[in-house]
């Protein structure tokens, strides 16, 4: 054997045995918390609206063409859900009361439960307005046990707020996430290291952070249903199937996740995108797309809070070659009467045929006049529930 490939062995044992040491460590050590805000939207409109408490409720424009951003608990038991239509839910609650968002009050709960979150550490990582990943390692209060932080938060956002959270406790942001959806509502689920495997090899595929509902479906038909089945399959076919996120699924089954808690990620912007089935060119077709680009757009900026005045159409063509349109207004643009007809402006500029279909269309909102061409093209995965890909950056 030659000086360099024994340089490279070597390497290979060491990074392979660093890496064993480091998911030990990871284990044992770091303390993750996960709070999420039970039926949000709902909760605060029943908060502040006695009259609507105990009845089945859901946040959303109403109409043909409204959706349910969110459902009172009430509503559930109906199977009235997110991202449902609205003529659907009331198909099933015939007496389900649809209520108007008002995002601005979302946005100061919002800002009054991270409040609280900085009293024990500023390792936040918001991951929607009512949801955030805390890092409790080393947490300003000195407490040993990380779920009597969470406890305490809860607590306290309880006394703040009138409203309850959910929180989940374990080493790292995949199985917080998890044990804080295990106990909903008002719930506390610890996922204690030395519990994670077992707990993990009964967990159905679909409640796995990342895989939604296509993913779900295409694991089942593979005869993947549980944790404990997805641990039997190897990393290069999980990745053959799925590609980067085979490697994220692998390491979840194995309830591996060494992604850091991000402070303040703060975004610069906030987009969505869809590649469609088939080639569009028929100017009805691409202005129908657009049309549902717009309302998923107008839901993710919703849900993030963001504020930002430049509009900034993707179009990719058949052959892959990718444009963008940018405009800037005075306005913060955050809803579909602003969006709309800004977005037909700028698809106005972009030409298309049947010689030249379009394969994709993307929309985002940026804080910046400087956004053109800066959107990013990775995809995250991170909310695995909508046919749209979800851009930030
Ligand atoms: P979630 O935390 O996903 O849901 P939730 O808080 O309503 O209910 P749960 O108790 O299960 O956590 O989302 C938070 C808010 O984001 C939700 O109240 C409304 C909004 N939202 C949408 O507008 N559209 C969506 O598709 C989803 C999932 C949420
Ligand atoms: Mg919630
Ligand atoms: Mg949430």
């Amino acid at each position: 054997m030659g000086k360099n490939s024994e340089k490279i062995l070597f390497l290979q044992v060491f990074s392979r045995v660093f890496a064993i040491f480091a998911n030990i460590f990871q284990k044992y050590m770091r303390k993750i918390i996960h709070i999420d805000m039970d039926a949000y939207f709902a909760s605060v409109e029943q908060r502040d609206h006695p009259e609507w408490r105990g009845i089945p409720i859901a946040v959303g424009f109403d109409g043909e063409r409204g959706v349910v951003s969110t459902a009172s608990y009430e509503a559930r038991r109906y199977g009235v859900h997110s991202a449902q239509s609205v003529v659907v839910a009331k198909r099933l609650c015939p007496h389900l009361l649809v209520v108007p968002p008002r995002f601005k009050v979302y946005k100061q709960v919002s800002e009054q439960v991270h409040a609280i979150f900085h009293e024990y550490t500023d390792l936040v990582e918001p991951l929607s307005l009512d949801e955030a990943f805390l890092d409790v390692t080393n947490n300003r209060a000195g407490i040993e046990l990380a779920q009597d932080i969470a406890m305490e938060i809860k607590q306290k956002i309880r006394e703040a707020t009138s409203l309850t959270a959910s929180a989940g406790v374990s080493y790292n942001k995949f199985l917080a996430k998890i044990a804080s959806d295990y106990r909903k509502p008002d719930g506390l689920f610890v996922i204690h290291p030395d519990r994670a495997s077992s707990f993990i090899a009964k967990l159905p595929v679909e409640r796995f952070w990342g895989v939604g509902p296509k993913t779900a479906e295409r694991m089942h038909h593979m005869g993947i249903y549980t944790g404990e089945q997805l641990r039997q399959v190897s990393l290069q076919h999980l990745t053959e199937v799925f590609g980067k996120a085979g490697q994220v699924y692998y390491d979840f089954a194995r309830g591996i996740d060494n992604r850091e808690v991000i402070v303040e990620r703060e975004r610069k912007s906030v987009g969505c995108e869809q590649t469609f089935l088939e080639d569009l060119y028929k100017t009805s077709a691409v202005i129908i797309e657009l049309y549902h680009t717009v309302m998923e757009l107008v839901e993710r900026i919703a849900r993030s809070g963001f504020e930002g005045h430049t509009l900034t159409l993707k179009v990719k063509y058949f052959d892959f070659v990718q444009i963008t349109r940018s405009l800037t207004v005075a306005d913060t643009l955050t809803t579909k009467d602003q969006i709309l007809p800004l977005a037909k402006r700028l698809l106005a500029e972009v030409e298309y045929s049947a010689q030249r279909p379009i394969r994709l269309l993307g929309l985002s909102v940026s804080r910046t006049s400087a956004a053109t061409g800066s959107t990013s093209d990775e995809a995250t995965w991170e909310e695995g529930w909508l046919d749209f890909e979800d851009w930030a950056t």
